[in-house]
């Protein structure tokens, strides 16, 4: 499943930086720029300034979103980041970027959404950056995860990779899909499938929501902390009351995860342990 944002949905989020941060300061104790350098595995004193990044808008399949290109370039600069939007779509765009010595190019068709760091020919793409975005956002917000219950609703791509990254955080994983085949794939690297997904959500108080699945306020346990990148997304007033805390925003922690961790391709060579 494949979500396109709409330009509605993304409203905002050029200027919602005080918004986001503290929320995600009170649910988390870090800011968009610590989850996003914890889940590149930097310090999170790392200087980014040094990065010129470029949004490129990209025209094919659906066309452009209204304010993607400049909800990522917003999003890119809050990072400390150096970044402009081209004043080309698609290939001149990224022609431009180039010629204009960008390190990280932003950009996004109907299936592939990408941070392309040019210097080392490498690139992160948007279902890991999300994925480990929120699971980064859920350790902050649980005090740490080993030995702990996770359930992850939602097989698909951001789903699957949220799985591998709160088990390498020592959670005990368990996974749902309405499709039921593909939460059983993930057996196979140590998730535990389970088939009601009612019954999985209200038996834990530790939830990644990666599905297009409005969950019920009723069936979520008192004081559950959910991450929750899907959308649509929408609590009722009872999940919402019965909720910890809600982790959720259209396209920040993402893209910001994904630039952050592409600029990692190269400060990470010059970090000792690696
Ligand atoms: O440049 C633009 O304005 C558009 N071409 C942006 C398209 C954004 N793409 C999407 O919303 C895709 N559904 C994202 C796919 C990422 C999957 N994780």
């Amino acid at each position: 499943m494949m979500t396109r944002l709409t330009p509605d949905m993304i409203e905002g989020v050029p200027d919602d930086k005080l918004d986001l941060d503290q929320r995600l300061l009170k649910a988390t104790g870090k800011t968009v720029k610590g989850i996003a350098l914890e889940a590149a595995g930097l310090p999170d004193d790392t200087d980014l300034s040094g990065f010129r990044a470029a949004a490129i808008p990209i025209t094919s399949g659906m066309g452009i979103i209204g304010g993607f290109s400049t909800s990522v370039d917003a999003i890119v600069r809050r990072l400390g980041m150096d970044c402009h939007v081209t004043e080309g779509t698609d290939v001149l765009g990224f022609s431009q970027a180039v010629a204009d010595g960008c390190d990280i190019m932003m950009m996004a068709d109907d299936r592939m959404f990408v941070a392309y760091n040019s210097r080392e020919r490498k690139y992160t793409d948007n279902s890991w950056g999300t994925a480990k975005g929120y699971s980064v956002a859920l350790k902050n917000a649980a005090g740490g995860l080993e030995g702990k219950d996770v359930l992850v609703i939602g097989a698909g791509m951001v789903g699957s990779w949220a799985v591998r990254f709160l088990m390498e955080m020592g959670a005990n994983v368990s996974v749902t899909d309405i499709i039921h085949e593909k939460a059983d794939r993930l057996a196979k690297i140590g998730a535990r499938p389970l088939t009601d997904i009612a019954a999985a959500i209200s038996e834990h108080t530790l939830l990644l929501n990666a599905a297009p699945f409005i969950i019920p306020g009723e069936i979520i346990a008192e004081g559950s902390i959910i991450s929750s990148p899907g959308v649509p997304h929408y609590y009722d007033q009872v999940g919402r009351s019965r909720a910890k805390a809600i982790i959720h925003d259209p396209l920040e922690i993402g893209a910001a995860v994904m630039a952050v961790n592409s600029a990692g391709y190269s400060l990470r060579k010059r970090l000792p342990d690696n």
